[in-house]
């Protein structure tokens, strides 16, 4: 599966709180980096997006006295998970993990800035309709199909692998790029999801193959 100048390589959320040491460490995060590194080169394009939380965001089970991270509360938008303070902005931890590389990126997309509403895909915030302008940035630039990877599979790159198909993108995820929370059984609901919406999940190395 040769990627050609249609196709982007979307790189989910590769920060240091989401990896080993960090708030909101996902179980062999920095894992991901090396078959990042190495499908880049596959890759014309390449953007990365970047988990990038106000202070005291809504997200944060600190910001809702007496919640602990990992429960579920209702927000005005629906169900939100709590989490513990990550990826706070200008904070080390939201600043991309060393080893990964940024050189061939042509655009970093922040997301989660509004305190008040959460943003796991990188296309819409939380409330699914408020969109974060990725869609119409792809579509100017003739982009087709998005190719996922990073962190964490379960949250962030499957929501927006799914967004995309909503979009009418061709979504295919590198699964040995990714990394889960694994939340509740949330890989098994989003696996579920992904066959639904015709998402395609491979092997990164088949991309150089
Ligand atoms: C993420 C939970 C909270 C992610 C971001 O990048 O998957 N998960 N914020
Ligand atoms: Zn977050």
């Amino acid at each position: 599966m040769r990627p050609t100048s249609r196709d982007l390589l979307l790189i989910v959320d590769v920060q240091n709180d989401f990896c080993p040491g960090g708030a909101l460490a996902v179980p062999e995060g920095d894992a991901v980096i090396a078959p990042i590194n190495r499908s880049m080169q596959a890759f014309e394009h390449i953007v990365l997006t970047q988990d990038w939380h106000s202070p005291r965001h809504h997200s944060f089970a600190s910001a809702h006295p007496g919640k602990q991270p990992y429960e579920q509360i209702e927000l005005d938008y629906g169900p939100q998970t709590l989490w513990p303070d990550h990826c706070v902005q200008g904070t080390p931890g939201a600043g991309f993990h060393p080893d990964l590389h940024l050189i061939r990126a042509e655009l970093i997309l922040r997301k989660g800035f509004r305190p008040e509403i959460d943003s796991y895909s990188g296309f819409f915030e939380n409330d699914h309709v408020t969109p974060t302008g990725l869609a119409g940035y792809l579509r100017e630039r003739g982009i087709t199909r998005v190719f996922f990877a990073g962190l964490a599979y379960d949250y962030c790159v499957g929501y927006s692998a799914l967004d995309a198909r909503r979009l009418g993108f061709d979504a295919v995820i590198l699964r040995d790029a990714c990394r889960a929370i694994d939340l509740n059984g949330s890989v098994a609901a989003i696996e579920r999801e992904f066959t639904a919406a015709r998402v395609n999940l491979i092997e990164s190395a088949s991309l150089l193959a």
